[in-house]
């Protein structure tokens, strides 16, 4: 009998679903699991029919981190962190297509800031997420001391790796940390129909802001103008700006196709 997937990908329409099948490990990453994810990742991007990407657990859980049984992951982990980490987040923030994280349950670790490195995060009520590094005696990784300082300030950063506290989903909503919490039993319904409505939307064009609002955070005033006006000038040649424009002026739905 062939191995279970460690993620399993299942489409609706133009919406991919990644789903980390370790359920009895909380889906805490092992290398086998990050080779999977990374395949599974570059099949969707490359895929033109796939518009909208959304990542999920089985199980009770989102994704615990870092497995700390896989012998395949123990030894050196800079290494680890500078091999796996670094790519899997800088591929999920260069995917074509807008990628929602699904928080069906815990998010540890790295599980909790790959998460927060997604564009939207829709998180159970019952979810949580918790920096669990301090515990462990690293630091935040995965992005998590770049992003976290961004999404919430220093101060509630700082405060959230120091202690690796428990943050309950309502209150990461509430702090600005994901884009919303709701009921458990509405979680896949309005992920899903969140999902369907972007893939309906100039995908490249919502790239393209993902893109620009990281690099602007980062430069002046007046080069962020500068980057604004060269991008603007890429997606003004586009097929979705003519058909945005059109559609408009003709009163009627616009059918974006541009990635
Ligand atoms: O190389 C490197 O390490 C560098 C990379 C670092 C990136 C990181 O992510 S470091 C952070 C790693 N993650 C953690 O430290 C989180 C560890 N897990 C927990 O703290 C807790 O499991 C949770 C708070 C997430 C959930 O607690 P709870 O009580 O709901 O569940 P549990 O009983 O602790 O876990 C259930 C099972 O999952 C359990 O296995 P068992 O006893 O039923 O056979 C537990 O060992 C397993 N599990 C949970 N997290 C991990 C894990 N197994 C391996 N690695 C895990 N991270």
């Amino acid at each position: 009998m062939a191995d279970e997937a460690l993620v399993i990908a299942t489409t609706t329409g133009p919406v991919r679903t990644l789903t980390f099948n370790r359920p009895a490990a909380l889906n805490s990453f092992t290398a086998a699991m990050h080779r999977e994810l990374r395949t599974a990742l570059d099949a969707a991007a490359d895929d033109g029919a796939v518009r909208c990407l959304v990542i999920t657990g089985a199980g009770r859980a989102f994704c615990a981190g870092q497995d700390l049984n896989d012998p395949e992951m123990s030894g050196d982990v800079g290494a680890v962190v500078e091999r796996i980490y670094k790519p899997l987040a800088l591929r999920i923030r260069s995917m074509p297509v807008p990628v929602i994280a699904m928080v069906n349950g815990v998010a540890a670790g790295a599980g909790a800031n790959f998460a927060f490195g997604c564009d939207l995060v829709m998180a159970a009520r019952s979810a949580s997420f918790i920096q669990a590094f301090s515990k462990i005696a690293l630091i935040p990784d995965c992005g998590g001391t770049w992003l976290l300082p961004r999404l919430v300030g220093r101060a509630r950063a700082l405060g959230l790796a120091i202690t690796g506290d428990k943050l309950p989903a309502e209150e990461a909503e509430r702090i600005g940390l994901i884009w919303r919490s709701v009921d458990d039993a509405a979680l896949a319904d309005q992920t899903q129909a969140l999902a369907q409505r972007l893939a309906a939307m100039p995908v490249k064009a919502i790239a393209a802001t993902r893109r620009v609002l990281d690099e602007a955070v980062m430069i002046s005033y007046a080069d962020a103008l500068s980057l604004e006006a060269r991008v603007q000038a890429e997606l003004g040649q586009g097929g979705d700006f003519r058909e945005g424009v059109a559609a408009f002026l003709e009163k009627r739905s616009a059918k974006f196709s541009d990635r």
